[in-house]
C-alpha cells in the first residue's frame, strides 16, 4: 500500500494469508500516524443474536452521524475473520452512503491485538459487555478482558458495577495493563447492547422496535463517549 492510504482489502487479504505478516503494507498512515481512534466491535450481533441486515444499518446510520463530529479522528469497526457478514454488509452500505473512508473503515483482526499483529494503533476499544460488567461469558467481552489483565475489572468497578441495555461506560486503562503497554490502548468503553438471545438476561424476545431503539442508543453512547475523549 501506499504511504498515506489506509488498509485496502487486498493488503488485509496478503496478511491474512501470509505467515509472516508484511509489515511494510501496514505502515504509514495505519500505523505510525498517531490518530485518535477508536476501534469497536459489532454490537449485540454475535453472542445477543441481534438481525445482520438492521445492525448493518443502525452502524452506518451512526457512524455517518458522528464522522463530522470527531475531527480528524477514525472510527473502526473491527471483527475476527474476512468472511465477517457484518463486516462485509456495513462496508458496502458506508460505501453507497459516500462516509469519508479515512474516517471510517472495516478492519479485520483481533482487538486485542490490533497494534502488535495488523500495524493499526487504536487508542480507544470498545467492549460488547454485559451488565454485570464481568469477565468470561465468551465473544469481545473474554477476549478483551483476559488482554487487558486485572487492572480493567478493579478500573471498571471504580467506574460502574452494572451497566443497562444501550448505555457504555468509559474505562481509563491504568498503564499497568498489557494492553496498554503492548498495544497503545488508554481507554475501554464498556457498551451494553440489545439481547435478542433467549439464554440471556433481558432478552427482547424479537422486538425490534425496542432492540433497535437500544442498538442506536448503546452507538449513540459509544461515539458521545469517544468524542468526549478525543476531545
Ligand atoms: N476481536 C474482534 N471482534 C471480536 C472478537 C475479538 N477478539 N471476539 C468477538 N468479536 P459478541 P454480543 C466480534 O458475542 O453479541 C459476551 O459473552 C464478534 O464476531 O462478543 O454483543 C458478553 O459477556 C461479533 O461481530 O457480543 C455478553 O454477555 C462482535 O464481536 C454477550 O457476549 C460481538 O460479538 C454480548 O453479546
Amino acid at each position: 500500500a501506499k504511504i498515506g492510504s489506509h488498509p485496502s482489502g487486498e493488503a488485509l487479504e496478503k496478511l491474512e494469508k501470509d505467515d509472516e505478516p508484511d509489515i511494510t503494507s501496514n505502515s504509514g498512515a495505519i500505523a505510525g500516524d498517531n490518530i485518535p481512534t477508536l476501534a469497536f466491535p459489532s454490537i449485540s450481533t454475535a453472542d445477543f443474536q441481534f438481525n445482520l441486515e438492521k445492525a448493518s444499518d443502525i452502524i452506518v446510520e451512526k457512524v455517518e452521524e458522528f464522522v463530522s463530529r470527531i475531527g480528524k479522528a477514525r472510527l473502526v469497526l473491527v471483527d475476527l475473520s474476512h468472511g465477517s457478514k457484518i463486516l462485509s454488509l456495513v462496508k458496502n452500505k458506508a460505501a453507497q452512503k459516500n462516509i469519508d473512508s479515512s474516517k471510517f473503515f472495516t478492519f479485520v483482526g483481533d482487538i486485542t491485538q490490533l497494534r502488535s499483529q495488523r500495524g493499526l494503533q487504536c487508542n480507544v476499544i470498545a467492549n460488547a459487555a454485559n451488565w454485570r460488567l464481568k469477565p468470561g461469558g465468551g465473544g469481545v467481552n473474554a477476549a478483551i478482558f483476559k488482554a487487558a489483565g486485572s487492572s480493567l475489572e478493579i478500573a471498571t468497578k471504580e467506574r460502574a458495577v452494572t451497566l443497562s441495555p444501550g448505555k457504555s461506560v468509559i474505562v481509563p486503562l491504568p498503564s499497568s495493563s498489557p494492553l496498554f503497554a503492548g498495544e497503545g490502548v488508554t481507554h475501554v468503553i464498556h457498551v451494553l447492547g440489545p439481547n435478542m438471545n433467549p439464554q440471556r438476561p433481558d432478552c427482547l424476545k424479537d422486538d425490534y422496535v425496542k432492540g433497535c431503539k437500544i442498538l442506536r442508543e448503546a452507538y449513540t453512547s459509544l461515539f458521545e463517549g469517544f468524542v468526549s475523549i478525543v476531545k
